[in-house]
């Protein structure tokens, strides 16, 4: 087995997973806005600090994805948080892409930008303590318009070529094709489209000779849009997200994880443990496990607010719901 892709396992071992604190300065703004936070360097830091500096984290996880800025910001022990987290056998990460914009064949859809200058960023990210990188296209379901294959197929090319410099940097990437849960739809059309994401994408990856013994799939659940009106079981989304990844993702890949897309923290907790029960029957071969952002963060923020004397009580709500959700990958 090459380091890299030892290096990919050890982000996806049992029982635990992935914090995704990668938030870019304007989606931290609108977190923190919607607590009344004002976003400045300091504020992000300390929203940074809640999560990074609570203490036992490390019994949940094995990796956390930072945004740039976390990577030269310190905590309270005055030491930079890359280097705490290692210090407490989390693997630093980093958001790699520099986010979306609108697709010129296609204004509705969204590509993601970041390939130019990335070789020279991801040897900084390197020199700041970064072991991992992660790059996300957003995919957009609209009845049976969208997405267009077109999107699709030039989300991948990106992201396998994305793939290919942290590969050559030494570094482990984390695909994340989004498949929004925004809308209408079905959850057998977010299924299909899933199937249809995975397989172009891999198919791309092979093309630009990726080792994807070394890559990690960040992905949606198979899910209801929501805006359907309509709620799926555990076992519902379970049985399709299951099926859509055992149709197109290649058994070699290290791990899968899931992002947690918008659902409130006890679906995505109940909805997690059901797929690692289904996974478990049907024996899906990767490991699979969380890479969380709202849903790990959400409740915390709220109990502190942007204020010093209740970041004890956030981090006792943050500790909780990290216990649960690592609860629903010990099956
Ligand atoms: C989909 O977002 C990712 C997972 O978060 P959720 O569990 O909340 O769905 C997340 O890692 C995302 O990529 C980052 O927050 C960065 O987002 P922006 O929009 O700032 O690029």
């Amino acid at each position: 087995m090459t380091d890299l892709v030892a290096d990919a396992r050890s982000l996806v071992p049992p029982g635990k997973g992935l914090l995704a604190a990668d938030e870019s300065v304007h989606t931290a703004t609108t977190r923190l806005a919607s607590y009344g936070i004002p976003s400045t360097a300091e504020t992000r830091r300390l929203f940074r600090n809640l999560f990074l500096e609570t203490l036992g984290v490390e019994e949940y996880l094995s990796g956390v994805i930072l945004f740039e800025e976390t990577l030269g910001q310190e905590g309270e022990d005055r030491e930079l948080f890359p280097r705490s987290l290692a210090e407490r056998g989390i693997a630093p990460g980093i958001k790699a892409d520099l986010g979306t914009e609108p697709f010129p064949s296609n204004e509705e859809e969204l590509i993601t930008n970041g390939l130019i200058g990335l070789p020279e960023r991801l040897q900084e990210y390197k020199k700041q303590g970064a072991r991992f990188t992660k790059w996300r296209a957003v995919i957009r379901i609209d009845g049976d318009r969208l997405p267009t294959a077109a999107a699709i197929h030039e989300n991948a090319k990106r992201l396998a070529s994305y793939a290919k410099e942290v590969q050559m940097a030494g570094m482990v990437p984390i695909l994340e094709p989004e498949v929004l849960l925004d809308g209408k739809h079905s959850r057998s059309r977010s299924r299909a489209v899933i199937e249809e994401t995975m397989g172009t994408l891999f198919s791309t990856l092979e093309e630009q000779a990726v080792d994807r013994a070394g890559v990690i799939l960040k992905t949606a659940m198979a899910l209801s849009g929501n805006e359907s009106g309509r709620k799926d079981t555990p076992e519902e989304v379970a049985e399709d997200t299951v099926a859509a990844l055992m149709e197109s993702v290649p058994r070699q890949i290290a791990g899968v994880v899931f992002l947690s897309g918008g659902q409130n923290p006890d679906e995505a907790t109940a909805n997690l443990a059901a797929i690692t029960k289904r996974a478990e029957q049907v024996k899906a071969p990767w490991p699979m496990t969380f890479s969380y952002a709202r849903a790990l963060q959400e409740e915390a923020l709220a109990a502190w607010g942007g204020k010093e004397e209740n970041v004890e009580k956030a981090r006792a709500v943050f500790l909780e719901r990290l216990h649960k959700v690592a609860e629903a990958v010990r099956y």
